[in-house]
């Protein structure tokens, strides 16, 4: 029983390793059109980081397969922003002139989440 838990635990940290260090460098960064298509299905968004250069065109283009409600809006706090995605269409999000720092998007239950690094 007690290898169990040990085997579990040792599961749980090498998840927790790949987790913040492997999979949160899989940053996806932009095309020279500066487009980036998001994908909005099964909860969450592909790419769910990004990573742009400040002064840099960027639009990004979000893919909404999901038709649960959830899905229906993205919200970016900290540009104020709020953007309703129809379904199965691509729905362009402006956002060029950014200033470097981090800006957090989110559906509005914050189930999808993603992160948008300016530097
Ligand atoms: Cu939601």
């Amino acid at each position: 029983m007690e290898i169990i838990v040990n085997i579990l635990g040792l599961a749980l940290i090498i998840f927790i390793i790949w987790w913040f260090w492997i999979a949160q460098t899989k940053a996806r960064t932009a095309t020279q059109s500066g487009l980036i298509t998001v994908l909005v299905k099964d909860g969450v968004y592909t790419p769910s980081r990004i990573e742009v250069q400040a002064g840099e065109k960027l639009t990004l283009v979000f893919k909404r397969e999901d038709p649960n409600p959830c899905a229906e809006k993205v919200v970016f706090d900290q540009l104020n922003l709020h953007q309703d995605l129809n379904l199965h269409k691509d729905n362009p999000l402006e956002l060029s002139n950014l200033a470097p720092g981090k800006y957090d998007f989110n559906c509005q239950m914050g189930m999808y989440r993603g992160q948008l690094i300016v530097r």
